[in-house]
């Protein structure tokens, strides 16, 4: 092992993360929990455990219609969260973060409402081919229906964007550049900057799925420059059923309503209906009130960790897992050097398919995942159909990345038989 033993302070507080998470004193097959499935959903801390319980205990009602004392607190809670969960990605405004269930849903609102209104034929909507479905099947289905044209950015054999012939990609014909801030697969955090800018010099709008760097990093929706970015609660220890979209104010009131129903309503005739303002046209029916409030208590409690401190702890396990499971006879990991990734690594092991690799593994208590991760395209373009993955979370610690080693090198003796 190369790192440096760790300072007392840091053991402690990895000691005093762990024990706030209640999944990981359980053991899986006799052995202790080693949960690496972290870019897929993360575990939930007590407080928001706690928060969730709290309103279905104490103040279940329905938000933004009742008067009563219930939905007075839900509805504070709710809207607290919100303005919570603004200020943890730097949105200049609450109106500006809308709750969807998911990254998924966030990017099919944009292409649904903006999308529609403002995509036809000879327009072009440029991806990467590293993009989860998320962000490539929502496009595909609208270019069926509006005629346009869906191009992408290629990577190169490192698992980056190649950005060679970026100039002739983005042109006067692209309306939206849309693009994953951290690959779920590669790990590669892209080149925001350069991407922002290509697409602004063509006056394209930029649409960033930050599902796997929200949750492991500081994230500045204004730095970043994008008009649109979208994320999930359950990757960053929130709870399922709640997402954002931030959108750029001026562009959320131009852009039409989503979906229709209640609470997105102004006022509504037989004759015809008006909108209600910012966030609310974007938001019908009964939302997910307790998601939202134990998203805001998700987002309380990285702050009080510290999202830098996540980033650098991310930075530590990735290099020290990036550095072993190079070792591993026949281990070949798909994306960049560990300094261009985020804390994740998927790989392939040489004679192992990554569902047997999976299953091996959960007999000694680890949890990673194994599939296309909902990358396809970008599975063809290494020429396979899946591979394995470890993907990491503040809870991680060093010892766990010797376990995982451990035991993929338990597998190649096993299938070396
Ligand atoms: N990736 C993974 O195991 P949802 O399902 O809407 O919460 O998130 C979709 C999504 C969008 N973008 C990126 C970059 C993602 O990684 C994901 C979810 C999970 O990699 C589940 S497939």
């Amino acid at each position: 092992m190369t790192t440096q033993a760790p300072s007392p302070d840091f053991v402690q507080k990895l000691a005093e993360i762990r024990a706030q998470f209640p999944v990981l004193e359980r053991e899986v097959h006799g052995k202790p929990l080693i949960y690496l499935d972290n870019a897929a959903t993360t575990q939930k801390p007590l407080p928001v455990i706690q928060a969730l319980d709290e309103y279905y205990r104490r103040y279940n009602a329905n938000v933004h219609r009742g008067v009563h004392t219930l939905s007075e607190e839900a509805t504070a809670a709710y809207e607290n969260a919100r303005l919570r969960i603004a200020r943890f990605v730097n949105a200049p405004s609450p109106k500006q973060v809308i709750f969807t269930r998911n990254a998924t849903e966030s990017i099919n609102l944009v292409a649904h409402t903006w999308g529609r209104a403002n995509l036809g034929p000879g327009d072009e909507v440029l991806i990467t081919e590293m993009e989860h479905h998320s962000n490539i099947v929502p496009w595909q289905i609208l270019q069926e229906q509006l005629g346009f044209t869906l191009r992408h950015i290629p990577l190169t054999s490192q698992g980056t964007l190649d950005l060679s012939q970026l100039d002739g990609l983005v042109n006067q014909r692209t309306k939206l550049v849309s693009f994953v801030h951290v690959s779920n697969v590669l790990g590669t955090v892209n080149p925001v900057a350069r991407l922002v800018e290509a697409a602004r010099s063509v006056g394209a709008k930029v649409l960033i799925d930050a599902a796997q760097s929200v949750p492991h990093m500081p994230v500045d929706v204004q730095a970043l420059g994008a008009d649109f970015v979208v994320f999930s609660g359950h990757k960053m220890a929130g709870p399922t059923g709640i997402g954002v979209l931030y959108g750029r104010r001026e562009l959320l009131e131009e852009m039409p309503p989503f979906l229709g129903g209640g609470d997105m309503i102004r006022e509504v005739k037989l004759s015809g209906s008006r909108w209600n303002a910012l966030p609310y046209k974007f938001e019908a029916g009964t939302p997910s009130i307790a998601q939202g409030i134990g998203l805001g208590a998700a987002v309380d409690y990285l702050n009080q960790v510290g999202v830098d401190w996540i980033w650098e702890h991310e930075r530590t396990l990735v290099r020290y897992a990036y550095e072993q499971m190079s070792q591993v006879e026949g281990l070949r990991i798909l994306g960049p050097g560990p300094e261009e990734r985020g804390g994740l690594i998927a790989f392939t092991l040489e004679g192992v398919h990554p569902h047997d690799l999976a299953a091996i593994l959960d007999m000694d208590g680890i949890a990673i995942r194994a599939g296309h991760h909902c990358a396809q395209p970008l599975h063809d373009r290494y020429g396979m159909v899946a591979s394995a993955r470890a993907s990491f979370y503040l809870y991680n610690t060093l010892e766990e990345v010797d376990k995982l080693v451990a035991g993929l090198e338990k597998a190649v003796d096993v299938f070396a038989l």
